[in-house]
């Protein structure tokens, strides 16, 4: 690939009308979206999967380097090693590791060490951030931004997993590092997220928080 050659945009301008309809739309559409612990094992086509990982795989990158690689795991005794090891490191989390601070802001949303969704959802996506490259002749090759680039396209991911009619959960089991042995990912590679995605369970209920306004959380300097 050559940063030599140019295209042009293919761009779709809106009348402010429009524009304004369609902004509102989309808030409409992604304030419905909630983090949900709690899954169906009802199945969801591979095809749409593949979709939704086309659609984080858009997102800005530092330099253009796509430093992620979205693993989709099924295998049912691999799911099981991976929800062995994350409890296990959880219990040590929510007994010695989280502070006291941290347990009571975790309160509201009802969390524990034990993540049956990494089983149950009818698949996790194990995120993962690419700290390097490999040149032809084996040498590294840095990426850029990786970060940033990486949550980006997991922002996009959450947003067509839920455009799609899927819930999911951020899970970030903490250390993480057993997820890239268990995936046998290779040396560049460092696990980002893992995030279950399926059907809510029957009558699923989540926690009743409120988001901050648009005056907390915007500020314009005209
Ligand atoms: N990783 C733990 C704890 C946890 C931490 C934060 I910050 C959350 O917003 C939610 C949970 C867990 O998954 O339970």
């Amino acid at each position: 690939m050559t940063n030599e050659a140019f295209i042009s945009l293919d761009y779709q301008e809106y009348s402010p009308e429009e524009m304004q309809q369609r902004a509102d739309d989309f808030y409409g559409l992604m304030n419905r979206r909630r983090s949900v612990r709690a899954f169906s094992n009802r199945q969801v086509d591979r095809g749409i999967i593949d979709r939704i990982i086309q659609t984080a795989s858009t997102a800005p990158s530092g330099a253009h380097k796509q430093p992620w690689t979205f693993c989709v795991v099924t295998n049912p005794e691999l799911r099981a090693e991976i929800r062995k090891q994350a409890e296990h490191e959880e219990r040590i989390s929510y007994e010695s590791r989280m502070s006291d601070k941290w347990l009571k802001d975790l309160e509201p949303l009802g969390t524990d060490a034990i993540k049956p969704y990494i089983e149950e959802a009818p698949y996790i996506i194990v995120v993962m951030k690419q700290l390097f490259d490999w040149e032809a002749d084996g040498s590294k090759h840095p990426n850029y931004y990786v970060n940033e680039s990486v949550g980006i396209a997991v922002g996009m991911l959450l947003a067509a997993i839920h455009n799609a009619g899927l819930v999911a959960l951020t899970h970030t089991p903490s250390p993480m590092n057993f997820l890239a042995k268990a995936l046998k990912r290779p040396e560049n590679e460092r696990p980002y997220l893992l995030i279950p995605v399926g059907y809510p369970a029957p009558d699923v209920e989540v926690p009743a928080l409120k988001r901050k306004s648009l005056n907390e959380v915007c500020v314009y300097y005209d």
